[in-house]
């Protein structure tokens, strides 16, 4: 329903600082949205250092947070967004980007199925909030590696 508006919630991103509490951030952070102390993302499978067959499925763990599509505003939540053979961008202030390697799950999903060329593949998550901006501090996966069979 709200999909439609996601552009338009991008681009407004920016423009949309919520001042937050203690106000002792500089306007760069301000628009972050706080995650709450525990909140853990985790990739449940395939487990790091697993040789896997195409098509490989990637399951998405989450503890002390909840999932919510993009652009709907709902206290600690956030969606999911799987770096592949990526690091996560150095500035978190900002949406990330949707690339072949920042892959963005605004549904809500937990899964995804992928298939990737033979050798090995780093994958990590990282949950954004409803703007696409991860969290402060940010709720992100360790890096695992894995290794694709031909
Ligand atoms: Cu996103």
């Amino acid at each position: 329903m709200r999909t439609l508006l996601l552009a338009a919630l991008i681009l407004a991103a920016p423009l949309a600082a919520v001042p937050l509490a203690g106000a002792q951030t500089p306007a760069a952070s301000a628009q972050r949205t706080a995650s709450p102390a525990g909140a853990e993302v985790y990739i449940i499978s395939p487990k790091n250092g697993a040789t896997v067959h195409n098509p490989l499925r990637v399951q998405f763990g989450l503890k002390g947070m909840g999932i919510a599509p993009a652009g709907v505003k709902f206290d600690n939540t956030g969606h999911h967004h799987l770096l592949i053979d990526t690091d996560a961008p150095t500035d978190l202030s900002a949406p990330l980007p949707a690339t072949d390697k920042i892959v963005h799950f605004g549904k809500g999903q937990t899964e995804t199925t992928l298939t990737l060329a033979p050798g090995k593949h780093t994958l990590q998550l990282l949950l954004a909030d409803m703007n696409h901006i991860p969290h402060n501090p940010p709720v992100i996966s360790k890096k695992i590696t894995i290794s694709v069979a031909p």
